[in-house]
This record gives structure tokens, sequence and C-alpha cells, in this order.
């Protein structure tokens, strides 16, 4: 009997399993009817409903994404039911988060001024980890905005926060919203790039995994200038 020794390093054999690099767990908070669900449902299902049903506590949604060639990310949604009788529940899924989509209704004022109450609760249990993005949900209409893009960007910036508007109904910009999110926390995790500095995957912390880390290689150029010519 002959002993078989597989010729592939362990780390490419975890990841030709996973089909994955990296897993980057984000949440949506934000106002009941702010557009939560439905930004989330378009994105992963290409799909919309005008009467869609509240969400009774969290629910849980996957896509996976290519960031840059060979960079492979999984994605996890965890879509949170903004009604105050579900915060208790909700509030236990902040923790393992690295993204985080503050959501709020831009035909709506009420849903953006409770954006400090959602931010201060968010930033108290992920502390200085997480990477936000503001979100101006429902960016369809043709006027009726109750939040000027300038004051949802102004309060964004104050925040070191990028500010994306979205519209679920007309897919306007969803992609590029989660993409932007996934790419943000990429540069943290690879190269501290954001203003809250170096994501570190942790133990016990499941706001990132890492099957296989992507390392960028450039070719150092030749040394000519000292080199023996004999
Ligand atoms: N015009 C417009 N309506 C939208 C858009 N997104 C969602 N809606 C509508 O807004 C309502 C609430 O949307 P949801 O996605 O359920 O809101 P939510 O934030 O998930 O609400 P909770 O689950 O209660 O926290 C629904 O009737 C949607 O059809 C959008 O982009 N444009
Ligand atoms: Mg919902």
């Amino acid at each position: 009997m002959s002993l078989q020794h597989s010729a592939t390093p362990a780390p490419i054999r975890a990841m030709a399993r996973a089909d994955w690099h990296y897993q980057f767990r984000v949440i949506l908070l934000g106002d009941a009817t702010a557009g939560k669900t439905s930004l989330v449902r378009r994105y992963t299902e290409d799909s919309f409903q005008e009467r869609a049903a509240c969400t009774l506590g969290v629910e849980f949604y996957i896509k996976m994404l290519t960031l840059a060639p060979g960079v492979r990310v999984k994605l996890q949604m965890w879509d949170t039911a903004g009604q105050e009788r579900f915060r208790c529940i909700t509030r236990s899924f902040y923790r393992n988060a690295v993204g985080v989509l503050l959501v709020f209704d831009r035909s709506n004022r009420a849903t953006f001024l409770s954006l400090d109450d959602w931010y201060m609760e968010a930033l108290n249990v992920l502390s200085e980890r997480a990477v936000f993005v503001l979100v101006g949900q429902k960016s369809d209409q043709d006027s009726g905005y109750l939040v000027p893009s300038e004051e949802a960007a102004a309060w964004a910036s104050s925040l070191g926060m990028t500010y994306v508007e979205t519209s679920a109904k007309s897919n306007f910009n969803v992609d590029h919203l989660f993409h932007t999110l996934a790419t943000k926390i990429y540069d943290a995790v690879t190269h501290g790039a954001v203003d809250r500095g170096m994501v570190v995957p942790s133990e016990g912390w499941d706001g990132v995994k890492v099957v296989f880390r992507v390392h960028t290689f450039t070719p150092k150029k030749e040394k000519t200038a000292n080199k023996c010519q004999c």
C-alpha cells in the first residue's frame, strides 16, 4: 500500500472547496419602511415588491462577488427589522458585522433624523472595526425629496462615511452600493486603507473570514546600476 501525497498546498485546496477568498458580514440598519429589504432583494434576487412585508427580526442573504481579478468575496447580508419591538433581537447581530449600511428614505425626513441614534447604537457595539456607508434610498422620484443630497452628503462626510443614493425600485446604484462597501472592507482588511484603520480578522469575531489571502505581486525591476558586466 502506498501513501498518497497531494501535490496541492493546503491553502489552495481550502480555496477550491470554498470558492471564495474572503467572507464579509454586513448589516443593514435604519427605520422601518426605509427600504432595506427591498435593497438587498434587488441586489440578490433582482426583484422588487410595491407592497413589501415588514421584516420580523433578521433575514439573511448571500451573494458572491469578484472585487478584482482573482479576488472572490462572499458577502453575507443581515437585513434587520427597523421596528423598535425587534431591537433586542437585531442588536445581537451588530457585533459580528464588518460593514454597516445605514439606510434612510429620501422622501421621509424622520428616517434621516433617526440616523444619529442608529449610528451611535451600532458604534457602541462595533467600536472602531466597521466600515459604514450611508444610503439615500428611494431615489426614483422626480421631486418631493425631503432630504437634500447636500445635507445627507454633509452628514456622511462629517463621520467619514461614503454617501450613495439608490433605488431598489428602478435598480439605480444598487450593485454599485454593495460593490463600494465590499471594496472599502477589502481595502481595510488588506491595506488598512480606510479612515478607521486596519480591520484585523480575529478569533471569536465573524465579521471577516479569510480562506486564502490574495497577495498582489509586483515584480521588482532588476537592478542594473552596480551589476558586474564581465
Ligand atoms: N419608490 C420606492 N419605494 C420603495 C423602494 N424601496 C422600497 N420601497 C417601498 O417601501 C416600502 C418599505 O420597503 P422595505 O424594503 O420593506 O423597508 P424596510 O426598511 O425593509 O422595512 P422594515 O423591514 O420594516 O424595517 C415597500 O412598500 C417598498 O415597496 C424604492 O427604491 N423606491
Ligand atoms: Mg425589511
